[in-house]
This record gives structure tokens, sequence and C-alpha cells, in this order.
């Protein structure tokens, strides 16, 4: 286990020797210190990646060229794909499985830009047609410079990848910053950027605490883009940074996201893609499918269905065969969410199942898979991001209600609708004010495909080739003839 910051291509300790500790969410205990970083190592860090960017080299490499480094990244994480998953569920607490998808999905991110990084090569350059003949004029496209990346602790090594993949390939250097609950693997993907020889400076990892050095990064003035993933203040404080000194930005925040089911679907395979869609990952997860809808003639049979599947769900530490549902990622998270369980019980609605520790729990940060109903539209429950394993349910009418409740929401991630009817699902996808929309499932996430938000649940779009728009410029050439 790593717990040294990795500025400029060394392990180096935190100018001012601060540290944090890390806990095991399945057992309370602690597994390691690692180093706090201030905005001193920041200022190091950023140096780092700007002499990288600047001087050394790295933008001027071919795609080519660099696509061999985020090739022998992926071939680096693969390699030590069930060390790095295991660590992970010590860190997060979810089950391994999740954490071995997540790892190998992390390394097919770097082989995508990879991919993405050698087509650029013959795509940096577009002939623009103008009326005047005496001038020609092309398009180029360039990396932006250093790139300041934050991550949530939700999927400590994929977030990591999602910013710091389409970053390198598309020439920029980064400085990354991971969740002060999870920084472990993002610290073990630095020692393998370090063993594939990333040169020093490209790619710089500092953990510590938010409000430091998370801060430190979003107000440095030689970093010139910010990318992020976490929560609405935290996405608003980073914004009014970047607006402040015209900072590119990206932010990938939370969801509140609906799922329709209308009444010709499956049920069996409604309550299956319901229950991935809320329970994967404890429920921590910004597209999380967590307000449901289902259509009135098939609603008391799909809740009861529900409710006796979700209460078979084997909770227990992620590293045990056959567990479903790990512990929530801390102490805060435990707490806020039992809150919310509690405010949405005042507020008037029922718990049909869960809503506190699970029987025989008595260390970790455990909690029953959690289904509401009669939840007030105008309660927190119903509103607000609970980021737990907590389902709010609702029967609805007509595809006109469907629609209005699943739009009536002041974020726009994902959304989800299941039907039999494609025409009638399609319809409904296109009327979503959402991001990511899915049909017949909830949840399936492809490195090709684009990833944000409407409304307040984001600006830009990570993954696919939309995610190299994120670090690159464009600049206009015009010659006269
Ligand atoms: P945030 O506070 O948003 O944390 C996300 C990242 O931002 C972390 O690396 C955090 O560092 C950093 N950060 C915090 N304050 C900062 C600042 N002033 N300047 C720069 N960086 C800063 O999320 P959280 O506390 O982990 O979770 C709170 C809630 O956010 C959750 O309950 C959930 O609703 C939501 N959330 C959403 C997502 C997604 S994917 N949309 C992911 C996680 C959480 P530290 O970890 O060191 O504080």
């Amino acid at each position: 286990m790593r717990s040294e910051l990795y500025i400029d291509g060394q392990w180096v300790k935190p100018v001012k020797g601060g540290t944090c500790t890390v806990t095991n969410p399945a057992t309370e205990e602690v597994i390691q210190t690692i180093g706090a970083a201030t905005a001193e190592d920041v200022d190091l860090a950023v140096k780092a990646a700007r002499r990288a960017f600047d001087k050394d080299g790295w933008p001027k490499l071919t795609g080519a060229q660099r696509a061999r480094y985020l090739r022998a990244i992926a071939d680096g994480i693969r390699a030590r794909q069930a060390e790095i998953a295991r660590l992970e569920v010590l860190d997060n607490g979810k089950p391994f499985p999740e954490a071995d998808w997540d790892v190998a999905d992390a390394a097919g991110c770097f082989d995508f830009y990879a991919g993405l990084a050698e087509q650029l090569d013959n795509n940096l350059e577009e002939k623009i047609a103008l009326p005047d003949q005496r001038f020609t004029s092309k398009a180029v496209r360039e990396p932006l410079g250093v790139a300041g990346a934050i991550i949530p602790w939700n999927y400590p090594l994929l977030m990591a990848a999602w910013k710091v993949a389409p970053a390198l390939a598309a020439g920029c250097t980064v400085v990354l910053k991971p969740a002060e609950l999870t920084s472990l693997t993002a610290l073990e993907l630095a020692a393998i950027a370090d063993e594939a020889g990333l040169p020093p400076g490209v790619l710089n990892i500092l953990t510590g605490a938010g409000s430091v050095a998370g801060q430190a990064i979003i107000d440095h003035k030689e970093v010139d883009k910010l990318a992020f993933t976490g929560s609405g203040p935290v996405g608003s404080k980073i914004m009014a940074a970047a607006a402040r000194d015209i900072k590119r930005v990206s932010l990938e925040l939370g969801g509140k996201s609906p799922f329709v089911v209308f009444e010709d679907a499956d049920v069996d395979a409604a309550v299956e893609w319901i229950m991935f869609g809320i329970f994967w990952n404890q429920g921590q997860v910004c597209s999380a499918t967590s307000r449901v809808l289902v259509q009135d003639s098939i609603y008391e049979r799909l809740l009861a269905r529900l409710v006796e599947e979700t209460k078979k769900i084997k909770i227990g530490n992620g590293l045990d065969e056959g567990v479903l549902l790990g512990p929530l990622v801390s102490k805060r998270q435990h707490e806020q969410v039992v809150a919310a369980i509690e405010a949405a019980r005042q507020a008037g609605a029922t718990i049909a199942c869960g809503g506190a520790r699970p029987e025989g729990f008595v260390k970790g940060y455990y909690l029953q898979p959690t289904i509401l109903t009669d939840v007030p539209l105008d309660s927190a429950a119903w509103v607000e991001e609970i980021f737990g394993p907590v389902v709010c349910i609702r029967p609805f009418k007509t595809e006109e209600e469907a629609i209005e409740l699943a739009n009536d929401s002041r974020f726009g991630l994902a959304a989800a609708v299941m039907s039999k009817d494609d025409v009638k699902a399609e319809r409904v996808a296109a009327a979503f004010r959402a991001g990511i929309v899915w049909i017949n499932c909830s949840q399936p996430t492809f490195t090709e495909a684009p990833w944000g938000g409407y409304k307040e649940s984001g600006i830009g779009r990570e993954l696919g080739r939309w995610g190299l728009d994120n670090y690159l410029e464009t600049k206009q050439i015009t010659r006269f003839v």
C-alpha cells in the first residue's frame, strides 16, 4: 500500500508533513495513513505539470506515442487486477465482484483513449472553406494544458481513469486529487504509470482534504482546466473558481434519476433492473435510479416482488463470497442516509422494507436496502439525492403523468424506461430531460458513450470522443495567400 504523494515522478512526503487515516468501512479499522497535501504540495505538482506541458514535450508527442504509455498503464492495471480490486474493497466497502469489474473497466478506459489518441494524429486539422479566395483557413486542435482533476469516493479508480486517460490522450498533463476517504487505488495508479515510464510531471497524484488540497488545485492560477465529479455544492465552488480565472471546467454532479415502468413490462425483469439501478455500489452512484414510477395496474404486484427480492440481498463484508451489498463508505455517509430515511418517515413516507442497520452487524457502516412508498412529492426524500441504498417508489396512471413526474427535478443526469412497446419507450426516452437514458435496463455504462448531465447534474460530457474534447482547444490559423 502506498502512502506518499506522487509529484514530478517522485514519491514524496507532504511539505508540512500532514497525514490522514484510511478506514475500512466494513470493520471500522484504520488500515493506512496517507499524506495530507497542502497548497505547498499542490504548487510543486502544478509546477511539475506545467514544465512537463510547456517544456518537456508531452503535448508535442504524436498521439500514437502517447497511446503507448496509455496501453502500458492499461496492461499494468490488468496485471494487478485482483490485488487492486481487493484494495478498493478495503477502502470503499463495495463487494469484490463490483470492484473487480471497476478495475477491468478502468484498464479498458486507458485502452479506449489510447485508440482515440492514435486516431487524433489524423484528425488534428480541418480545412475551412472561406468565401474570400484571398485567404485560406484551418482549425487545429491542441491539448489545452494542465488539468486539475478532483474525484469522489464512490468509484475511486474508475473515476481517476475517466479523468486521467482522456487528458493524457489529448496531450494534457494532470494534477489529480482523489477523495480523502478512498485514495489507495489512485496511488496504485500513480505507481503503475511510473512503471509504465510516464515522463515526470505528466501525472501527479496528491492525497489530502478537499478543503485544503482540492481548494488549492481549483485556486491555482497555472491550472488551465478543472475536471470534477462529486456533490453539487462543491461543483458550485469549482465553477465559481473557474469563473474567476476563466478556467475550462467540466462537472459531473449528482442526480435523482427516475425509472418509469409501464404495465406492459415484464415484472420480474423490471424488479431485477430496479434493484441493479439502486442497490449496486450501495446506491452510492450518481446515476442511481432512485425514483421509481410504476403504472398503477402493476404497481402492487411489482412492489410485492421488489420487497421480496430486496429482503434476500446478502449483506456483508465485500470480500466475503456471495455478498451483494457492502457497508456505506463512511460513518458520516451512514449517518446522513439514516437521517434521510428518518426524515422521509416523518414527512409521511412508509418504509416498505429495510431502513435500519441489519441485525448481527456490530461494526461497519451497514444499512439494509430500503424501499420507501407514499413519499410526498415535496419531501427531501423524493427531491434530494440520498446516495445510499434507498429507493422511492410510486404509482402513475398515464404516460404524460410519468413524464411530468420524471422530469420534475432540478437534476437531469439519468433516466430509465421499461416497456415492450418500442415506439412508446423511444417516445418517453426522447421526452426525458436527462443526459443518459436507458431503455429496458438501468446503469449499463460504456466507455464509448457520452456521460454527463442536464440541469444541475453537471456541465460537459465525459467518456467516448466527447471526453477527449474536454482536454482540447481549437485554434484558427488563417493565411493571406
Ligand atoms: P464532495 O464533497 O463533493 O467530494 C468530492 C471531491 O471533492 C472529493 O475529492 C473532495 O475531497 C473534494 N472537495 C471537497 N471540498 C472541496 C473544495 N472546497 N475544493 C476542491 N475540492 C473539494 O462529495 P462527498 O463529501 O464525498 O459526498 C457528499 C455528497 O455528494 C454525497 O452524499 C452525494 O450526495 C454526493 N456525491 C456525488 C457523487 C457523484 S458521482 N455525483 C460522488 C460522491 C458524492 P475530500 O474527499 O477530501 O473532501
